[in-house]
Protein backbone atom coordinates (compact mmCIF):
# COMPACT_ATOMS: atom_id res chain seq x y z
CA UNK A 1 0.00 0.00 0.00
CA UNK A 2 1.62 3.81 -0.92
CA UNK A 3 2.01 6.30 1.93
CA UNK A 4 -0.38 9.29 1.04
CA UNK A 5 1.35 11.65 -1.01
CA UNK A 6 0.25 14.47 1.07
CA UNK A 7 -1.84 15.45 4.29
CA UNK A 8 -4.29 18.59 4.23
CA UNK A 9 -5.31 19.92 7.29
CA UNK A 10 -7.85 22.71 8.06
CA UNK A 11 -7.20 24.72 11.11
CA UNK A 12 -10.35 25.98 13.02
CA UNK A 13 -11.87 22.84 15.03
CA UNK A 14 -9.24 20.71 12.96
CA UNK A 15 -5.61 21.29 14.42
CA UNK A 16 -6.77 23.12 17.37
CA UNK A 17 -10.06 24.05 19.46
CA UNK A 18 -10.24 27.83 18.40
CA UNK A 19 -13.91 28.49 17.85
CA UNK A 20 -16.03 28.58 21.50
CA UNK A 21 -13.18 30.17 23.69
CA UNK A 22 -11.38 31.46 20.67
CA UNK A 23 -12.78 33.14 17.60
CA UNK A 24 -16.01 33.26 19.54
CA UNK A 25 -14.76 35.23 22.45
CA UNK A 26 -12.35 37.49 19.98
CA UNK A 27 -15.37 38.69 18.09
CA UNK A 28 -17.35 39.99 21.43
CA UNK A 29 -14.40 41.59 22.47
CA UNK A 30 -14.07 43.94 19.24
CA UNK A 31 -17.40 44.24 19.36
CA UNK A 32 -17.22 45.93 23.12
CA UNK A 33 -14.06 47.93 21.33
CA UNK A 34 -16.08 49.35 18.80
CA UNK A 35 -19.10 50.24 21.31
CA UNK A 36 -21.56 47.94 19.57
CA UNK A 37 -24.53 46.51 21.27
CA UNK A 38 -23.57 42.47 20.07
CA UNK A 39 -22.83 39.69 21.78
CA UNK A 40 -22.68 36.24 20.35
CA UNK A 41 -23.20 33.81 23.54
CA UNK A 42 -21.73 29.69 23.04
CA UNK A 43 -25.34 28.48 21.05
CA UNK A 44 -25.71 31.28 18.78
CA UNK A 45 -22.66 31.04 17.56
CA UNK A 46 -22.46 27.84 16.66
CA UNK A 47 -25.55 28.81 14.21
CA UNK A 48 -23.22 31.26 12.80
CA UNK A 49 -20.34 28.76 12.21
CA UNK A 50 -22.50 27.82 9.35
CA UNK A 51 -20.85 31.04 7.32
CA UNK A 52 -16.97 30.52 6.78
CA UNK A 53 -15.14 33.44 7.15
CA UNK A 54 -14.86 36.31 10.00
CA UNK A 55 -15.81 39.04 8.13
CA UNK A 56 -19.07 37.19 6.49
CA UNK A 57 -19.74 36.01 9.19
CA UNK A 58 -20.33 39.45 10.98
CA UNK A 59 -21.94 40.35 7.67
CA UNK A 60 -24.01 37.77 7.53
CA UNK A 61 -25.15 38.36 11.53
CA UNK A 62 -25.93 42.17 10.64
CA UNK A 63 -28.29 41.34 8.12
CA UNK A 64 -30.07 38.86 9.79
CA UNK A 65 -30.09 39.56 13.74
CA UNK A 66 -29.77 43.22 13.62
CA UNK A 67 -32.32 44.88 11.26
CA UNK A 68 -32.08 48.29 12.54
CA UNK A 69 -28.43 48.41 11.77
CA UNK A 70 -28.86 46.78 8.55
CA UNK A 71 -31.37 50.14 7.33
CA UNK A 72 -28.85 52.25 9.24
CA UNK A 73 -25.72 51.24 7.09
CA UNK A 74 -25.51 48.16 4.42
CA UNK A 75 -22.34 46.18 4.91
CA UNK A 76 -20.49 43.93 2.67
CA UNK A 77 -16.99 42.34 3.69
CA UNK A 78 -15.22 45.09 1.91
CA UNK A 79 -16.88 48.01 4.05
CA UNK A 80 -14.95 50.23 6.17
CA UNK A 81 -16.47 49.29 9.73
CA UNK A 82 -16.47 45.13 8.94
CA UNK A 83 -12.44 45.31 8.18
CA UNK A 84 -11.75 47.37 10.81
CA UNK A 85 -13.71 45.08 13.61
CA UNK A 86 -12.39 41.69 11.75
CA UNK A 87 -8.48 42.97 12.72
CA UNK A 88 -9.57 44.03 15.84
CA UNK A 89 -11.10 40.35 16.45
CA UNK A 90 -8.22 38.97 15.07
CA UNK A 91 -6.03 41.17 18.04
CA UNK A 92 -7.89 39.78 20.48
CA UNK A 93 -7.45 36.19 19.15
CA UNK A 94 -3.71 36.42 19.06
CA UNK A 95 -4.29 37.80 22.58
CA UNK A 96 -6.06 34.44 23.64
CA UNK A 97 -3.63 32.59 22.04
CA UNK A 98 -0.48 33.82 23.91
CA UNK A 99 -2.81 33.01 27.17
CA UNK A 100 -2.66 29.41 25.92
CA UNK A 101 -6.39 29.26 26.25
CA UNK A 102 -6.62 27.70 22.73
CA UNK A 103 -5.46 23.91 22.92
CA UNK A 104 -4.22 21.88 20.45
CA UNK A 105 -6.78 19.10 19.65
CA UNK A 106 -5.56 15.04 20.54
CA UNK A 107 -3.43 13.29 17.98
CA UNK A 108 -2.76 16.41 15.92
CA UNK A 109 0.78 16.87 16.69
CA UNK A 110 1.71 12.76 16.99
CA UNK A 111 0.10 12.83 13.59
CA UNK A 112 2.16 15.47 11.95
CA UNK A 113 5.12 14.62 13.64
CA UNK A 114 4.85 10.90 12.05
CA UNK A 115 4.01 12.13 8.74
CA UNK A 116 6.93 14.51 8.86
CA UNK A 117 9.52 11.38 9.95
CA UNK A 118 8.05 9.33 6.87
CA UNK A 119 8.30 12.46 4.49
CA UNK A 120 5.08 12.73 3.27
CA UNK A 121 3.82 16.44 2.45
CA UNK A 122 1.64 18.42 4.41
CA UNK A 123 -0.69 21.64 3.95
CA UNK A 124 -2.97 23.93 5.12
CA UNK A 125 -6.52 24.88 3.39
CA UNK A 126 -7.96 27.43 6.02
CA UNK A 127 -10.94 29.76 5.95
CA UNK A 128 -8.92 31.88 8.83
CA UNK A 129 -6.96 34.65 8.21
CA UNK A 130 -3.61 33.78 7.54
CA UNK A 131 -2.29 36.19 10.49
CA UNK A 132 -4.41 33.93 13.01
CA UNK A 133 -3.04 30.92 11.43
CA UNK A 134 0.90 31.51 11.18
CA UNK A 135 1.10 32.41 15.82
CA UNK A 136 -1.19 29.46 16.00
CA UNK A 137 0.92 27.13 14.74
CA UNK A 138 4.29 29.02 16.54
CA UNK A 139 2.26 28.67 19.58
CA UNK A 140 0.45 25.19 19.62
CA UNK A 141 3.57 23.59 17.68
CA UNK A 142 6.53 25.44 18.00
CA UNK A 143 8.42 28.58 16.23
CA UNK A 144 9.66 26.28 13.35
CA UNK A 145 6.03 24.70 12.81
CA UNK A 146 5.04 27.05 9.88
CA UNK A 147 7.89 26.01 7.69
CA UNK A 148 6.78 21.79 8.20
CA UNK A 149 3.80 23.20 5.98
CA UNK A 150 4.61 23.28 2.28
CA UNK A 151 1.83 25.60 1.30
CA UNK A 152 -0.16 27.25 3.79
CA UNK A 153 -3.89 28.28 2.01
CA UNK A 154 -5.44 31.39 4.06
CA UNK A 155 -8.59 33.32 4.00
CA UNK A 156 -8.56 36.06 1.49
CA UNK A 157 -6.23 34.11 -0.66
CA UNK A 158 -9.60 32.75 -2.96
CA UNK A 159 -12.61 34.58 -3.24
CA UNK A 160 -15.39 31.84 -2.58
CA UNK A 161 -14.64 30.40 0.63
CA UNK A 162 -15.74 26.99 2.06
CA UNK A 163 -18.16 25.12 1.39
CA UNK A 164 -16.51 26.45 -2.24
CA UNK A 165 -13.69 24.09 -3.01
CA UNK A 166 -11.47 27.31 -3.95
CA UNK A 167 -8.51 26.96 -1.00
CA UNK A 168 -8.74 23.32 -1.74
CA UNK A 169 -7.73 23.32 -5.25
CA UNK A 170 -5.07 26.60 -4.71
CA UNK A 171 -3.21 23.41 -2.40
CA UNK A 172 -3.56 21.13 -5.33
CA UNK A 173 -2.38 23.19 -7.83
CA UNK A 174 0.31 24.84 -6.04
CA UNK A 175 2.22 21.57 -4.89
CA UNK A 176 0.97 19.79 -8.33
CA UNK A 177 -0.64 16.77 -6.48
CA UNK A 178 -3.62 13.96 -7.15
CA UNK A 179 -6.09 14.77 -5.04
CA UNK A 180 -6.97 10.84 -5.20
CA UNK A 181 -3.45 10.02 -3.36
CA UNK A 182 -4.04 12.98 -0.74
CA UNK A 183 -6.48 12.70 2.40
CA UNK A 184 -7.68 16.06 4.33
CA UNK A 185 -8.77 16.84 7.40
CA UNK A 186 -11.67 18.30 8.34
CA UNK A 187 -13.80 19.07 11.49
CA UNK A 188 -17.44 20.60 9.18
CA UNK A 189 -20.00 20.23 7.00
CA UNK A 190 -18.38 23.38 4.81
CA UNK A 191 -15.54 22.17 5.10
CA UNK A 192 -16.41 18.57 3.69
CA UNK A 193 -18.03 19.85 1.38
CA UNK A 194 -15.16 21.78 0.02
CA UNK A 195 -12.52 19.46 0.13
CA UNK A 196 -15.24 16.43 -1.53
CA UNK A 197 -15.69 19.20 -4.12
CA UNK A 198 -11.99 19.10 -5.02
CA UNK A 199 -12.08 15.55 -5.59
CA UNK A 200 -10.11 14.89 -2.22
CA UNK A 201 -11.10 12.01 0.33
CA UNK A 202 -11.68 13.51 4.04
CA UNK A 203 -11.44 12.46 7.33
CA UNK A 204 -13.99 14.28 9.64
CA UNK A 205 -12.76 14.79 13.17
CA UNK A 206 -15.66 16.55 14.67
CA UNK A 207 -16.33 18.80 17.79
CA UNK A 208 -19.30 20.36 19.87
CA UNK A 209 -20.48 22.08 17.19
CA UNK A 210 -20.05 20.13 14.48
CA UNK A 211 -20.86 17.00 15.82
CA UNK A 212 -24.68 16.56 14.44
CA UNK A 213 -23.25 18.30 11.05
CA UNK A 214 -24.69 15.53 8.12
CA UNK A 215 -20.84 14.79 6.86
CA UNK A 216 -22.55 12.58 3.98
CA UNK A 217 -18.92 11.66 1.98
CA UNK A 218 -16.68 11.76 4.08
CA UNK A 219 -13.89 8.70 4.46
CA UNK A 220 -14.29 8.52 8.38
CA UNK A 221 -16.03 10.09 11.06
CA UNK A 222 -14.21 10.19 14.60
CA UNK A 223 -14.50 12.14 17.59
CA UNK A 224 -10.53 13.25 16.85
CA UNK A 225 -7.42 11.87 16.01
CA UNK A 226 -7.00 10.14 19.21
CA UNK A 227 -3.81 8.70 21.13
CA UNK A 228 -3.01 5.29 21.93
CA UNK A 229 -4.01 6.13 25.26
CA UNK A 230 -6.94 8.36 24.31
CA UNK A 231 -9.02 5.90 21.42
CA UNK A 232 -11.32 7.63 19.19
CA UNK A 233 -14.93 7.33 18.96
CA UNK A 234 -16.27 6.52 15.66
CA UNK A 235 -19.66 8.13 14.64
CA UNK A 236 -19.12 6.73 10.83
CA UNK A 237 -16.77 4.30 8.59
CA UNK A 238 -14.68 1.48 9.23
CA UNK A 239 -11.27 2.50 10.64
CA UNK A 240 -10.80 -1.51 11.00
CA UNK A 241 -9.21 -2.32 14.02
CA UNK A 242 -7.53 0.95 14.74
CA UNK A 243 -8.62 3.10 17.67
CA UNK A 244 -6.02 6.02 16.56
CA UNK A 245 -5.15 8.16 13.62
CA UNK A 246 -2.19 6.51 12.49
CA UNK A 247 -0.23 6.62 8.88
CA UNK A 248 -1.30 3.31 8.73
CA UNK A 249 -4.97 3.98 9.06
CA UNK A 250 -4.74 6.78 6.25
CA UNK A 251 -3.35 3.91 3.66
CA UNK A 252 -5.90 1.97 4.59
CA UNK A 253 -8.72 4.55 3.93
CA UNK A 254 -7.21 5.75 1.01
CA UNK A 255 -6.93 2.18 -0.47
CA UNK A 256 -10.65 2.01 0.24
CA UNK A 257 -11.92 5.13 -1.43
CA UNK A 258 -9.36 4.67 -4.54
C1 LIG B 1 -12.97 28.69 9.98
C2 LIG B 1 -13.82 29.84 10.01
C3 LIG B 1 -13.21 31.10 10.35
C4 LIG B 1 -12.90 31.35 11.80
C5 LIG B 1 -12.45 32.77 11.92
O1 LIG B 1 -13.49 27.80 9.02
O2 LIG B 1 -14.98 29.78 9.71
O3 LIG B 1 -14.10 32.08 9.96
O4 LIG B 1 -14.06 31.16 12.59
O5 LIG B 1 -11.50 33.07 10.97
P1 LIG B 1 -12.63 26.54 8.57
P2 LIG B 1 -11.23 34.54 10.42
O6 LIG B 1 -12.18 25.86 9.83
O7 LIG B 1 -13.63 25.71 7.80
O8 LIG B 1 -11.51 27.02 7.70
O9 LIG B 1 -11.91 35.51 11.31
O10 LIG B 1 -9.73 34.67 10.43
O11 LIG B 1 -11.82 34.59 9.03
MG1 LIG C 1 -12.78 24.00 10.59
Amino acid sequence: MLHPEALIFDVDGTLAETERDGHRVAFNLAFQEFDLPWYWPVGLYGQLLRVAGGKERICHYINRYQPAFRRQQAVTVESELIVALHQAKNCHFQALLAQQVIPLRPGVKRLLTEARRQGIRLAIATTSAKDNVIPLLETLLGAEAPTWFECIAAGDMVAAKKPAPDIYQLVLSAMDLDPARCLVFEDSQQGLEAAIAAGLPTVVTVNDYTRNHALEGAALVISHLGEPNLPFEVLHGDPRHAYYFSLELAQTLLAQVS
